[in-house]
Order: structure tokens, then C-alpha cells, then sequence
């Protein structure tokens, strides 16, 4: 373990680090949902794959031109996150409730789930009484299932990486603003937990997938909501699906086996769908696989996560924030990076996180 890791005050070396992991999952998220979002809801056949790695190779060429590739809500709702921790020393969950509807009604076209629009418009019009109600009411009280809960949770595993409690409780909230289903917070909790475990890993050592996924499993239950009739054994999904992960990698990869991913884990919107198959991206692309070519992991991860196809911006956000947490900027092409609308502020949106969370007293 790096010794920043046991350490309460950091060093000028350790802080770089730790801010360089800051930088790095931020920009990854960013840059899983820029270069992700042109594949959404595509089925990718091996053809595509090569079209993919084709995409990734002729935007790491610096002599090539083109448009910034646009950002999507789980950006736009991150951006929320982040400027919500930056801004107020005490959580203000009116303030953050009212920064994701003044960001979707700026910008409504940045690709929001059907259903979370009706939960804006619901916050606007009760002027924000009770920031939690429209989302209770969602699917006839059943609350939503979507990743749109995980998508834009990395923040908080930062700005809370060395308050492990405050992370949990801040992360829920955050979440039950626009997603009160049991699954959607809970796959909220698992890429939150996902990220921190990311930073808080030495990118020096190589990660054991095995340990990754019982650590976050056994994170999970400690803190995970629960339903008392535990329908459709809702309450194991999450920790059947990491096991899961396991399993697949212990097996060599192959057209066939991306196959047996989707049929297992997933590429949709719901969050059981797409957060543990973020991780499984994350720890797959840890080794070479087969049709990406590139020895960088970072790229790696996300150009993966593309190449499984459904919901490609926000699998591949989820896991480039992983992937940022534990390698660090450093770790990122900078040519490919740029290709990224926003990528200047999202890295003074990580600084500004930093510094924040740097004046907070450790607890
Ligand atoms: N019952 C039935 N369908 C559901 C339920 C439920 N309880 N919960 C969610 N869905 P939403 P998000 C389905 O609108 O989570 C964007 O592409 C339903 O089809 O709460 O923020 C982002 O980039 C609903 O429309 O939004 C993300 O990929 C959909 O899940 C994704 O959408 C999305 O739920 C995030 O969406
Ligand atoms: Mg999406």
C-alpha cells in the first residue's frame, strides 16, 4: 500500500498524487462520455470493433482535426456534484437539487433519461419543498432504476475519500434526488464505493480483480439499502453480479465472451445493468484484450467498455472514472483528452475539488 494511503497529513509528493487521481477521474468520466456517446445504443459487431479502434487511434494523432465531441448528461450532472461540494462546507441538497434543474433546463438536450425530466420539472414547480418527494413518485412509487444516480457520483468518493461515513450518507442523498429505487441506489453506493477503492490503490501495484470485487461486495452490504421482502431477490443482485464479474474474468477473452458478458451483467440504462459492467471493464482492461490495440489501460478501459455497445457513454464514464481514480492524469493522452468538450474545466473543477477538500478537517 502506498504510504499516503496510512498517512493523515500528505506530503508535497503524496498531495500531487492524490490530486494527479482527482484530476484523473474526473477527466476519465469526461472522456468516457465524450468519446462513448456517438456508440450509444449501438450493437457492435466485430466490424465495429475495428471501426472503434480506428476512432481511438486517429484521435491519440495529434495532427487530426475535429469537432469537440460533446458531453452528455452524466457530465452535466457531475458538473452539478462537483460544484455542490466545492461551493457549500455543509451539504445543501436544495442547492444541489436546484443546480440540476438550472443545468437540464440551460441545456435540456444533453441526452437526460426519459423519465428524470418529469422529476426536474416536479422540483421547479413545488419551488423545492421537499427535495426527495418527485423522485419517491417516480414509476408509481416504485422510484428509478437508472445508472443516472451512478453516472455522476465520482465527486463524492473524492471529496470524501479519507471520511468513509460521510461518503455513504452524502452519496445516498445525492442519489435520492432523482432516484429513490432501491437498485438505483444501491448501484449509486457501488460505483461510489468502486471509485474510492480505485484511488485509494497504489497505481504502482497491479490490482487483484478477485479482491477488488469481495471488498466492494462486503462494502456494499454494509451500507446498502434493503427491502424487506426481498422480491426477485433484489437484495443480492448486486453482490450475484460481482460475483459474476469474477467468474468472467477468469476466462480468456473473445467475441463469444463478450456475448456471455451482456447476457450476464448487461449493457442497458438500468443501474444492475451497467455498474458492475463498468467494473468488469475497468478490472478486464487491467490485461491486454484481444482487438484493442494500445498498451495504455486508461484507453484501454474505455474504448472496451465502447466496443460492448447499449448504453456506451455512461458504462464507459463510469469505468474512465475508475480507471482516472486509480492510474491518475498522468496515465491520460492528453491528444485524446482535448477531443473532449470541457476538458479544461472538468480539470479545474478536480483542482477546485482538491483544494476544497483540503481544508476540511479529517475526522
Ligand atoms: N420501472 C421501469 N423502468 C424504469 C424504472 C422503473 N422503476 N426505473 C428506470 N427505468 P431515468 P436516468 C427505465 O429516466 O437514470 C441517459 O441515456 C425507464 O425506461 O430515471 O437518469 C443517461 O446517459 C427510464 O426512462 O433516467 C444514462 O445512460 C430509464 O430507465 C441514462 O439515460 C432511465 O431512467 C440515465 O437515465
Ligand atoms: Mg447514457
Amino acid at each position: 500500500m502506498h504510504p499516503f494511503l496510512k498517512k493523515a497529513t500528505m506530503s508535497t509528493l503524496e498531495s500531487s498524487l492524490m490530486k494527479s487521481k482527482f484530476r484523473g477521474c474526473l477527466l476519465g468520466s469526461l472522456i468516457g462520455d465524450c468519446l462513448g456517446a456517438p456508440f450509444e445504443g449501438d450493437v457492435v459487431t466485430a466490424g465495429d470493433k475495428i471501426v472503434i479502434q480506428r476512432y481511438f487511434d486517429k484521435l491519440q494523432d495529434s495532427t487530426f482535426k475535429a469537432p469537440f465531441k460533446q458531453y452528455t448528461d452524466d457530465t452535466a450532472m457531475c458538473k452539478s456534484v462537483a460544484k455542490f461540494l466545492i461551493d457549500k462546507p455543509e451539504p445543501d441538497y436544495k442547492f444541489l437539487a436546484k443546480l440540476f434543474v438550472t443545468e437540464y433546463f440551460n441545456e435540456p438536450k444533453r441526452g437526460y433519461g426519459e423519465n428524470v425530466i418529469e422529476v426536474f420539472r416536479k422540483l421547479k414547480n413545488t419551488k423545492f419543498e421537499d427535495v426527495y418527494k418527485p423522485a419517491r413518485e417516480q414509476f408509481f412509487g416504485s422510484g428509478s432504476y437508472g445508472n443516472g444516480g451512478a453516472m455522476r457520483i465520482a465527486p463524492v468518493s473524492l471529496y470524501f475519500y479519507n471520511q468513509y461515513h460521510s461518503m455513504v450518507e452524502v452519496a445516498k442523498n445525492v442519489t435520492k434526488i432523482t432516484h429513490s429505487n432501491i437498485l438505483g441506489i444501491n448501484g449509486a453506493l457501488l460505483q461510489c464505493l468502486a471509485v474510492h477503492q480505485a484511488l485509494l490503490s497504489d497505481p504502482e501495484n497491479s490490482i487483484d480483480p478477485k479482491k477488488f470485487c469481495t471488498e466492494l461486495s462486503t462494502k456494499l452490504k454494509d451500507i446498502e439499502e434493503v427491502d424487506e421482502d426481498n422480491l426477485d431477490n433484489i437484495n443480492n443482485i448486486y453482490h450475484d453480479k460481482l460475483k459474476t464479474v469474477q467468474k468472467l474474468l477468469q476466462k480468456e477473452p473473445s467475441d463469444d465472451l463478450d456475448e456471455e458478458i451482456l447476457e450476464n451483467l448487461g449493457n442497458g440504462i438500468r443501474a444492475h445493468e451497467s455498474v458492475p459492467t463498468a467494473i468488469y471493464c475497468f478490472l478486464r482492461a487491467q490485461n491486454e484484450i484481444p482487438g484493442i490495440e494500445t498498451e495504455n489501460s486508461f484507453r484501454r478501459t474505455i474504448q472496451y467498455a465502447i466496443t460492448l455497445g447499449g448504453d456506451t457513454d455512461t458504462i464507459a464514464c463510469m469505468a474512465g472514472a475508475i480507471a482516472g481514480a486509480y492510474l491518475g492524469e498522468d496515465a491520460i493522452n492528453s491528444v485524446l483528452a482535448k477531443h473532449c468538450e470541457f476538458n479544461k474545466e472538468i480539470l479545474e473543477m478536480a483542482e477546485n475539488l482538491f483544494t476544497a477538500r483540503e481544508s476540511i478537517p479529517i475526522k
